[in-house]
């Protein structure tokens, strides 16, 4: 089978290596040794003036919509073109999730779209930088300072993104990476918000460990957000090789743009001015009414040649079970009409060209087939 990602790892030898102080110290977890030297390497890489390390991105993004104290119910606009994370993390903390359409080009939030739907009770607005693409930062932010509204961005898909040489975590007031381990940069299971008001370090500290300021304080009802010595470990191997990592993966970028580019009836994500790509996905957009089949026809024929492509994101969040009696995804047509032609073929470091060849044919085939 080849799917989707497969998990960039180092050698055992370094992995092991990099743990072996564990079993000295005996001090696996609660902000140890690896996980300061994580935090302040990632603070490095990603040029974030703040970084604090958490287990996973979805936590994360939980503990900064608690730091931020917004009033309970109060509205963040957000998108539904995205993973099932960033919206159940707005409702789990009891806030108003509100769907703006994307931008047609870059699958990201259209900054033209979102005025409209700010109300007395919006608070923040939450885009994703989906694949890798980065937002209309500018936009984005200059309706957030005409409105007074924070900026909170899933960059979960965007590690080591820059735009005219800034690190894609200094946009907004807040970032969250994730570093699961279908990442481009993994820590087998973690994530971080990359900020800058150096006052929330503190507050996001207290938040992913139960709230505990102090061993006789408690001042949140926070809950227990913090990554292992055994992750921090990972991740600061994996750091050494990430740049070798996604120049490999341009490389696969390139051999799938040789095969695909200008097939008619497939759209393939543009580069952006300024912005220099980590390369995170390759999703290929099927219009059936020129390409000659659909998104589900080509899934199938590669799924039949054990080729794991996946329908990242289908559904849209707001045609999931769980909020369809209150959102109608009518209401982000751009949204649901690429969430219904896309798929994320295989992109991985490793993914020999041939089999991008491979993947194409099969494409290909499927097209003149039909
Ligand atoms: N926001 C956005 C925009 C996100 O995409 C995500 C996560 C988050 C927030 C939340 O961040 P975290 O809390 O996860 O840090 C996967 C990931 O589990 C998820 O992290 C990721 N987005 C999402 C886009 O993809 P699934 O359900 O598709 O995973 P799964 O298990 O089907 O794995 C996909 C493929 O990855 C497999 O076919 C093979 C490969 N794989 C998987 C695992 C688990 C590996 O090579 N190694 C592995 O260990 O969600």
């Amino acid at each position: 089978m080849i799917l989707v990602t497969r998990s960039s790892m180092p050698s055992m030898d370094e992995y092991i290596e990099e743990i072996k102080s564990l079993w000295e110290t005996h001090w696996l977890t609660n902000m140890g040794v690896k996980h300061q030297e994580l935090e302040k390497n990632l603070t490095e890489y990603l040029k974030v003036p703040e970084l604090v390390l958490f287990v996973n991105g979805h936590s994360a993004l939980e503990c900064i919509l608690e730091a931020m104290s917004f009033p309970a119910g109060a509205e963040v606009i957000t998108t539904p073109f995205s993973f099932a994370s960033t919206t159940h993390a707005i409702v789990r903390k009891g806030l108003n999730p509100v769907f703006c359409d994307i931008d047609p080009h870059t699958y990201t939030m259209d900054p033209d779209k979102i005025e409209q739907l700010i109300t007395p009770r919006t608070c923040a607005i939450l885009p994703v930088h989906v694949y890798g693409n980065m937002c209309d930062v500018q936009a984005i932010q200059k309706i957030a300072d005409h409105h007074g509204l924070k900026v909170i961005y899933d960059a979960a898909h965007a590690f080591g993104v820059t735009k005219d040489g800034v690190g894609v975590g200094n946009f907004g007031d807040a970032s969250m990476f994730s570093f699961h381990a279908t990442k481009v940069y993994n820590t087998i299971e973690g994530g971080a918000i990359a900020f800058k008001d150096s006052s929330l370090r503190t507050v996001l500290n207290h938040w992913k460990n139960f709230g505990i300021c102090n061993p006789e304080e408690v001042k949140y009802v926070g809950g227990n957000s913090k990554m292992n010595e055994f992750c921090a470990a990972m991740g600061l191997c994996n750091l050494r090789h990430v740049d070798e990592e996604i120049e490999k993966r341009r490389h696969v970028y390139e051999a799938y743009q040789r095969n695909l580019q200008g097939v008619e009836g497939i759209t393939l994500c543009q580069a952006q001015a300024g912005v220099v790509s980590n390369y995170a996905y390759y999703p290929v957009v099927f219009d059936e009414s020129k390409f000659g089949c659909t998104r589900d026809d080509v899934f199938d024929a590669l799924a039949q040649e054990g080729i794991g492509a996946r329908k990242y994101f289908y559904p849209l969040i707001n045609d999931f079970e769980c909020y369809r009696d209150q959102y109608s995804s009518a209401d982000t047509p751009v949204a649901k009409w690429v969430a219904d032609r896309v798929l994320t073929l295989p992109m991985y470091a490793d993914l020999p060209e041939e089999e991008v060849n491979h993947i194409c044919s099969i494409i290909l085939q499927c097209r003149k087939e039909k």
